[in-house]
């Protein structure tokens, strides 16, 4: 049975950063509390020479409850000793953008076609999870193959999460950004 508990996630075993790099796009998601990404999010991570992972990611938010724009974000990566599940730090191209400390756990993947990403932001008195979000990752804009529908539906419910998510438009909105784009 699944109880739920944050420090019994599987995640993905051996994990390899370097296959993981490249581009990654936002197919679905679980939203945190509060703002969030909307929507056009993907993400771009890179691995140097040194083995330290960056990403530069985007993709359309609401601020101040009217501006729409598109959010150019930056992170870097804290390795643990889980392969796996990392610290990420980010902030955005602008101050107005949000600024965080993120887990970033990567519970399955394939590497060439779908990623399954979790943070939990805020653990419950009882080991669950109180404030958490999720990406699922396509290598295709367009979506998951058929095939990694099922896999992905099943780490779904492995992290708690089966039935919160939504899909992510990909419409061009970040295509020739960084641009405001006024209401
Ligand atoms: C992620 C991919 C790796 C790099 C980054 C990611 C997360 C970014 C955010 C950004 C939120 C911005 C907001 C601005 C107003 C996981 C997609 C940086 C959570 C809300």
């Amino acid at each position: 049975a699944n109880d739920c508990q944050v420090a019994n996630i599987q995640v993905m075993q051996n994990f390899d950063k370097t296959q993981y790099a490249g581009v990654w796009y936002a197919v679905g998601k679980k939203d945190p509390e509060g703002l969030f990404l909307l929507d056009n999010i993907m993400a771009n991570f890179t691995v140097a020479e040194n083995g330290h992972m960056t990403a530069n990611a985007m993709g359309r938010v609401k601020i101040f409850n009217q501006w729409d724009l598109c959010a150019n974000m930056f992170a870097t990566f804290t390795e643990t000793p889980e392969p796996a599940k990392f610290r990420m730090k980010y902030w955005g191209a602008a101050s107005y953008l949000q600024t965080g400390n993120d887990e970033h756990w990567v519970i399955d993947t394939d590497y060439y076609n779908y990623a399954i990403q979790y943070s939990c932001r805020l653990t419950d008195a009882d080991g669950t999870c109180a404030d958490s979000y999720s990406f699922i990752f396509s290598r295709y804009p367009g979506g998951l193959r058929p095939e990694d529908q099922n896999v992905v539906t099943r780490k779904k419910d492995e992290i708690c999460l089966l039935g919160k998510y939504r899909r992510v438009a990909h419409t061009g909105f970040c295509q020739n950004s960084e641009s405001l784009n006024l209401p």
